[in-house]
Formats: structure tokens, C-alpha cells, sequence
């Protein structure tokens, strides 16, 4: 008797797993796209409910062409992909603002590629993969004030794009596979960047920073950058890692020249002037290639122009940016051919 009744419960059993089997799978084109906004991730289960989205930003996908023809490094050029931002999301919890990105391929969390053993033969070890990714540099700019004037206007060394005016940045967090010690020592030690040296403060590397399956996660004390407010403006950008790229003007970005070699992209130029960026917050792909694409890159880097990057503001929660004409198209109308009169000003040469 016993025996039957134990039949019947393991048949039960087995029905109620292939069902709710069945209900969970989605299909298959689901498990190949990044998580959605309602997806929980695990550590941040208890604070479910006091969660709170202040900004969303979906970008486009495929726009992972920096400033309209960047080529993958040739190590990578089986990846295509894994430098695609499509989501950008800020949350409130209780004593961290958690900044999400997803990207569209899967994030890799083992650097295979013979050619950064060959550059950096400590990845052997794992040392570059401890975070749990390995390839993708990220910087995010915030303007907090929305004050004209107050913060900075350059971006990181080797970005090579400044902000506007009436947008500088007030803090920017860095998100690097590498140690975090690299990048706060770099801002330590390079005093020829006064004002950066000088503005050190304003940026933050978490230690807490996690790898999902399509996610980098990152959490920033609030003591660090504040409340986050629903009119903080928003930039972020997205770039390959070079841990040995510490010069001039580099910091752990990997560079864009002519043509990709194994430790490069290409598609802009072997001088100075291109932006070292594969994806920003745009509003679209052409926005986008047209605001990277406003530099000038010379054997002189004097008279390079290097391009302004709008920040990205949202007023309402979970609102996809508007267009914002003015900052994104140029003022003489995107098909005249003619550079907007602000890229064409001069432009104060950062060191
Ligand atoms: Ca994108
Ligand atoms: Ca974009």
C-alpha cells in the first residue's frame, strides 16, 4: 500500500517538474537575448522590493562601430557583439546605486585569446579574469549639478572626446577587468594630467562589480557620488581593454588606427585624434557615428579637434532619452556636409 502511494506521489512529482519544465522555457530565441528589466539577479533578491529604477537607457544594437566604421581587433573578430551595449540602467537601493549594463553576446569570462597572453602573460594566471570578464573597459560619466561649468569636460586619458560645457561631468565610476590599484594608481602617479591628478576624487573603480551572463553589475556607495536624482544626466562608454596601454595618452583602453590588428581596432586613424570608443548612449546609430565621427586627427596633436559627447538626460523614470537635436546633429543639418560650428572652435589640447 505504502509502496503504491509512493508510486503515485514520484509520478505526481515528475509531472508537476515537466510542466513548470515547460512553462519556464521560453523558447529559444529568449535564452539568446540579455535579461530583461524584471529579471532578478541574485544578490540583489532581498532588496527586490526597495529597488527603484531612476534611469533606463536602451540603445541600439549593432552599433558597436564606434564612430560609424570601427573594426573589431582581429583576436576578436569571432566576438561580434561584445562590445554592443543595449541596456544601461541606474537603481536606488538602500545605501548603493547599482549601475547594469547589457551587453548583446554573452560576456566572456576567460580570456582565451593568445594574443593578450602574448601582451600580458600574467592573464595566464587568471589575473585579468578574477573580476569575471575580460575584455570590455567601461567608463561612466554623471552630471549630477546640471550646473553649466561645474565639473570636468574632459573624458578619461586615450578617449580622446570632451563634453560639453553646460554638461561636465561631476563623477565618473571606471569599470575595468584588470585591478582596480592599475587605474587609481594611474590617477595617483600621473601628475603631467594636473587637473585630472588634481580631480581624482570625482573618480571611483568599485570593488563591488560582477559578471552575469550578459551583464557587467556594479554597486558605488552612495557617500561616494550622492542620492542618485531623476535629472542627473547619464554617458557611458564602452571599450576594449589594454592592460598594457598606460601611455600619454592611454588608460587601459585598447586604440583605434587604421586597420585592426590583433591589439587594435580599426577604422580611424594611427594618430591621436579618433575616439577610442566602440559604443555610447545614443539615441540611434546614425546619432551616434555622427557625434564620434566630429574630430580631426593630425601627426600634430595640437591641432587635433577631438569630438563632444552629449550627455544623456531623462527627467522621467524609464523614459528613453528624447532626441536632443541641438547637441546631437549638428546645427547646419546633418546632410550639408558642413561641421557644426562647435566642433570647429578650438578646443583646449588636454594633457
Ligand atoms: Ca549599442
Ligand atoms: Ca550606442
Amino acid at each position: 500500500m505504502a509502496t503504491a502511494n509512493l508510486a503515485k506521489l514520484m509520478q505526481l512529482i515528475c509531472i508537476i517538474t515537466t510542466l513548470s519544465f515547460l512553462l519556464g522555457c521560453g523558447g529559444k530565441s529568449r535564452s539568446n537575448r540579455p535579461l530583461d528589466s524584471t529579471s532578478v539577479i541574485p544578490h540583489t533578491r532581498g532588496e527586490k522590493a526597495r529597488a527603484r529604477t531612476v534611469f533606463v537607457h536602451e540603445d541600439s544594437q549593432y552599433d558597436d562601430r564606434g564612430a560609424g566604421h570601427y573594426l573589431y581587433p582581429i583576436s576578436l573578430q569571432n566576438r561580434d557583439g561584445i562590445f554592443d551595449l543595449r541596456r544601461f540602467e541606474v537603481r536606488n537601493l538602500d545605501r548603493v546605486i547599482e549601475f547594469r549594463l547589457d551587453f548583446l553576446r554573452p560576456i566572456d569570462t576567460e580570456d582565451l585569446i593568445s594574443l593578450d597572453r602574448a601582451v600580458d602573460p600574467q592573464s595566464i594566471t587568471g589575473v585579468r579574469t578574477r573580476k569575471g570578464w575580460a575584455f570590455q573597459l567601461v567608463d561612466i560619466y554623471i552630471d549630477t549639478d546640471r550646473t553649466p561649468g561645474s565639473g570636468l569636460t574632459f573624458a578619461l586619458p586615450g578617449r580622446n572626446v570632451e563634453f560639453n560645457y553646460e554638461e561636465a561631468w561631476d563623477h565618473a565610476i571606471v569599470l575595468t577587468p584588470g585591478p582596480n590599484s592599475d587605474v587609481t594608481n594611474y590617477l595617483l602617479e600621473r601628475s603631467e594630467y594636473r587637473e585630472l591628478h588634481n580631480n581624482r576624487k570625482r573618480i571611483y573603480v568599485p570593488n563591488d562589480v560582477h559578471a552575469r551572463h550578459y551583464s557587467l553589475v556594479a554597486r558605488v556607495p552612495k557617500q561616494q557620488i550622492g542620492d542618485p536624482q531623476p535629472d542627473w544626466g547619464y554617458q557611458v562608454f564602452v571599450m576594449g581593454y589594454d592592460s598594457s596601454n598606460t601611455s600619454r595618452n592611454g588608460m587601459f583602453n585598447m586604440r583605434v588606427k587604421t586597420f585592426p590588428t590583433d591589439n587594435a581596432f580599426g577604422g580611424g586613424t594611427d594618430y591621436q585624434g579618433n575616439p577610442n570608443i566602440i559604443d555610447i548612449l545614443s539615441p540611434d546609430k546614425r546619432s551616434q557615428y555622427h557625434v564620434l565621427s566630429q574630430y580631426r586627427s593630425n601627426p600634430y596633436q595640437k591641432d587635433n579637434l577631438l569630438s563632444i559627447v552629449p550627455m544623456i538626460y531623462s527627467k522621467g523614470k524609464q523614459k528613453t532619452p528624447i532626441f536632443r537635436e541641438k547637441s546631437i546633429h549638428n546645427a547646419a543639418g546633418a546632410n550639408s556636409g558642413l561641421i557644426d560650428s562647435r566642433y570647429t572652435s578650438p578646443v583646449k589640447v588636454r594633457r
